[in-house]
């Protein structure tokens, strides 16, 4: 008889990041940095260097000039007639049929797709993340006038860890103003140092979950206790600039965004640059994987 003891095989895998387990929420510390190497060659300064490792989040002042955003947002008007709204990319609003969303622009032809390769973009992250990178998501957010919904409070990382498998927090997100963000067009809210934090969500993901989710996410949005901790060590600041600026935020950065209940419309684009050395793996608490227009599994460098 063989004497060879047996190691019990973990039912869960080993994860600093658990979420959506059926367990009571938690503020559990992020092993991960914020800032991945020296990050002293670049196009981002000392500070803004040191003001996304502190804060996990930078505005950047008009970036892209009055011609390129006109040539952005025309390509965008194009895109938006062009698109075939039952299609997947396509997200509604929840209580209207107005575009919310649409994921994967990267992936067509033109203006829009070439702002991946934008050094002013790409660089950036190349230089906080220390490595090549490629876009794990693009989307455009419109928030129309009257009718763009809010976004609840979340960590991107959250999601893209439990649905998506992306293991470790080597990630950022980079927007584009297309109009200019104002304090009452539904700007980006964030909780500024939140992302040493990793929240945990209880409620489990249910299958399908992005089909709700996108236009208006449950699963994954942190209890209210757990909200007023980081509100109360961290509060809220709004990231506004006229369009042509840019904001850099971390994957697990605390942020939302309000209903646009003003007449004018408040576009951006979203790249989510990731890591080369950190790509997807299966969805850490997630039945299936997300299709790839929404986490792409395509690593190529930028
Ligand atoms: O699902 C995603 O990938 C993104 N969208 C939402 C509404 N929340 C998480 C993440 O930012
Ligand atoms: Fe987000």
């Amino acid at each position: 008889m063989s004497t060879t003891a047996t190691v019990p095989r973990p039912t869960v895998r080993d994860d600093p990041y658990p979420s959506r387990r059926g367990e009571p929420p938690a503020l559990l510390p992020r092993v991960d940095p914020v800032v991945h190497g020296p990050a002293d060659a670049g196009p981002l300064t000392a500070d803004q260097v040191a003001a996304f490792d502190e804060h996990g989040v930078v505005v950047l002042p008009d970036v892209f000039s009055p011609q390129e955003v006109a040539n952005l947002d025309a390509a965008l008007d194009d895109l938006v007639r062009a698109v075939d709204p039952t299609a997947p990319e396509v997200i509604q609003e929840p209580e209207s049929e107005e575009i919310r969303s649409i994921f994967a622009f990267h992936e067509r032809r033109g203006p829009l797709a070439e702002v991946v390769r934008d050094e002013r973009l790409a660089g950036a992250a190349r230089q906080l993340l220390a490595s090549d990178v490629y876009v794990h998501q693009s989307r455009v957010n419109r928030k129309p006038g009257f009718r763009g919904k809010d976004f609840q409070w979340h960590s991107d990382f959250e999601t893209w860890h439990t649905e998506d498998g992306m293991p470790a927090m080597r990630c950022l997100s980079a927007t584009v103003a297309l109009t200019d963000n104002e304090p009452w067009n539904g700007s980006l809210l964030v909780m500024p140092g939140s992302h040493r934090w990793f929240v945990t969500c209880p409620e489990p993901t249910p299958p399908a979950n992005h089909e709700r989710s996108l236009r208006k996410q449950e699963v994954g949005v942190p209890d209210e206790g757990s909200l007023t901790r980081l509100f109360e060590q961290h509060g809220i600041e709004q990231c506004t600039g006229r369009a042509g600026s840019v904001v850099l935020f971390d994957c697990n950065v605390m942020h939302g965004s309000s209903s646009n209940i003003s007449p004018l419309p408040r576009r951006n684009l979203f790249l989510v640059f990731n890591s080369v050395e950190n790509a997807l793996e299966e969805p850490f608490s997630a039945p299936q994987r997300r299709p790839t227009h929404i986490a792409s599994r395509t690593v190529t460098p930028v």
